[in-house]
């Protein structure tokens, strides 16, 4: 909620906006502050550029920073030395009327700007000590416990019932209303409870958000169904198979049903990332990486993987319809609803891959609560997820599938997909397959990572900044 002084005053330039502009449209309206969000890893490095483009242009206007992505320790860190006005990190956008308060009231300015300083100061510090703290296993020591399975004695790799690319032209969204995750839904509006809870849900009965909840809840349900009734939303994608073996850390991809040698020449190559960081348990986990969960080249196993991207197409103009009418509320809505479709049509989609279309898992039958929950059998992993924080390996899905040309699913120079409601991912039809977070990783990785994908070491560092274990040399 934003005080209407302030909210008559905010202009919104809307998403992925380049740094020329938001610089251009701050010195045109005067700003008195500029706030940044950042959804995924990419804009956090756009942001240090803003910082740095703002100190060469002798900028005095304080800077916000906010979004999933960010943290009051890469602000600290990466951010704030970066500007030699003020850069604050807000965790949360209702916190930004007190922020904005205190930077514009010149009696409390100064102390505030000295607080957010020191503050900072031990934030960069602790950031520094807890480098020093961890410890990390060499790679070649994670290598050797990586996941070990029994590839010969264990359940036999599944060959789904196609390989190559299936398109999805016109998704039917209706569909899709059953697999719908609310939950983030209501983090949107700020509004904090559980549903559904037990097939009861629980938000509309909490005694501080409950009412505006079914307000919210009621006003999506009637926006929804209109959408979706005029064709004002469409959903687009693809999903592929394909014959798939594991070497190393990567993980091969080959043309057609071929037999499977290891000189066979690749059609693509996926990169992994090891777990480095020394773990508390017995000892007896494993360090892991995407590739343990498909058969390595010498297992004498046929084995395959799997890819899917979806969009939802249209949100964006009609948000920004409503924003010309001066609506904000169904501006923000028709995104909020389009990006909960665009999730439960990669969710939808999944589980007709592992009933029908992969057909790894034919007798599964999971209410969504159980999707959500992730009870079922191989996962599906995003570029940029913990699992592989790399956006980079998105480049490699979209020439092996032809996104792009297939599903007008583009990528933007900083690897965030367009239509902003889109989702993409492999799929892992192993039952070890589990999500996890690689986590920190040491130097040795990064370049070794570098060297496998054929990139400059800096501009690996670059991509996979905030799971660098080290500080980076300046
Ligand atoms: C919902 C969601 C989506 C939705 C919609 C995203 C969207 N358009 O906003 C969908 C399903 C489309 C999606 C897709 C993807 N997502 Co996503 N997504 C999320 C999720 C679950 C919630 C984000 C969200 O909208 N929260 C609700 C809003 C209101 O909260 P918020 O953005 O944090 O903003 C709050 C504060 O940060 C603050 N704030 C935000 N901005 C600003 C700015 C200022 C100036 C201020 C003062 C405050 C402020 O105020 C807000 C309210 O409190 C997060 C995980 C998480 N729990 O955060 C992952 C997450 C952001 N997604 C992630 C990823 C990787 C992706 C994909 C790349 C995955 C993929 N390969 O398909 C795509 C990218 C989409 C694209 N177009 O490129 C990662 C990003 C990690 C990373 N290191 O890059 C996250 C963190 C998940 C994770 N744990 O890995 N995602």
């Amino acid at each position: 909620m934003v005080c209407k002084c302030i909210e008559e005053r905010v202009i919104d330039l809307g998403v992925m906006v380049s740094c020329d502009r938001i610089l251009r449209e701050a010195v045109t309206h005067k700003a008195d502050i500029i706030g940044l969000s950042g959804l995924i890893t990419p804009s956090l490095d756009e942001m240090i550029y803003v910082a740095r483009e703002m100190e060469r242009l002798g900028m005095t206007t304080p800077l916000l920073i906010g979004g999933a992505t960010t943290s009051k320790t890469h602000t600290a860190v990466k951010i704030a030395p970066c500007y030699s006005s003020p850069v604050v990190h807000v965790l949360d956008a209702s916190k930004s009327v007190v922020v904005c308060s205190q930077l514009l009231d010149e009696k409390v300015r100064e102390e505030y700007l000295e607080d957010v300083k020191e503050d900072y100061q031990d934030v960069r510090q602790d950031h520094y000590d807890s480098l020093k703290d961890r410890r990390y296993l060499s790679l070649s020591e994670a290598r050797q416990k990586a996941l070990h399975v029994d590839w010969l004695s264990g359940p036999r790799p599944v060959h789904p019932q196609f390989l190559g690319t299936r398109v999805f032209e016109c998704y039917d969204l209706n569909s899709l209303l059953d697999f719908i995750d609310w939950k983030p839904f209501f983090d949107v509006w700020q509004l904090r409870g559980k549903y559904p809870n037990r097939g009861y849900p629980k938000i509309f009965n909490d005694k501080t958000v409950g009412v505006e909840a079914q307000r919210v809840f009621d006003d999506a349900q009637l926006l929804l169904h209109h959408m979706i009734d005029n064709h004002s939303l469409k959903g687009r994608g693809l999903v592929g198979f394909w014959r798939a073996q594991s070497i190393g850390d990567d993980i091969n991809v080959y043309k057609d049903d071929v037999t499977v040698h290891k000189d066979t020449k690749p059609i693509a190559t996926f990169h992994g990332l090891r777990q480095q960081a020394e773990k508390d348990g017995t000892g007896s986990e494993p360090f892991l990486c995407v590739s343990d969960f498909v058969a390595p080249v010498d297992s004498g196993m046929a084995d395959y993987i799997g890819m899917f991207a979806v969009g939802v197409f249209g949100a964006e103009e009609l948000s920004q319809q409503f924003q010309t009418q001066g609506d904000d509320y169904s501006s923000i809505m028709v995104k909020a609803l389009a990006d909960r479709l665009a999730e439960a049509f990669a969710e939808e989609l999944h589980a007709r891959v592992r009933k029908e279309l992969w057909g790894y898992s034919s007798e599964e039958a999971l209410q969504a609560s159980d999707l959500h929950r992730v009870r079922y059998q191989g996962i599906r992993p995003a570029a940029g997820y913990p699992s592989q924080p790399d956006h980079t390996e998105k480049l490699t899905m979209w020439s092996l599938a032809g996104v792009r040309e297939k599903t007008g699913i583009d990528l933007t120079e900083s690897l965030a997909m367009t239509p902003a409601a889109s989702v993409s991912g492999l799929y892992f039809s192993h039952p070890q397959a589990s999500y996890f977070a690689v986590g920190k990783i040491t130097k040795e990785q990064v370049e070794d990572y570098a060297s496998r994908k054929e990139m400059n070491t800096e501009e690996v560092e670059k991509w996979l900044a905030p799971i660098l274990g080290y500080e980076q040399e300046p």
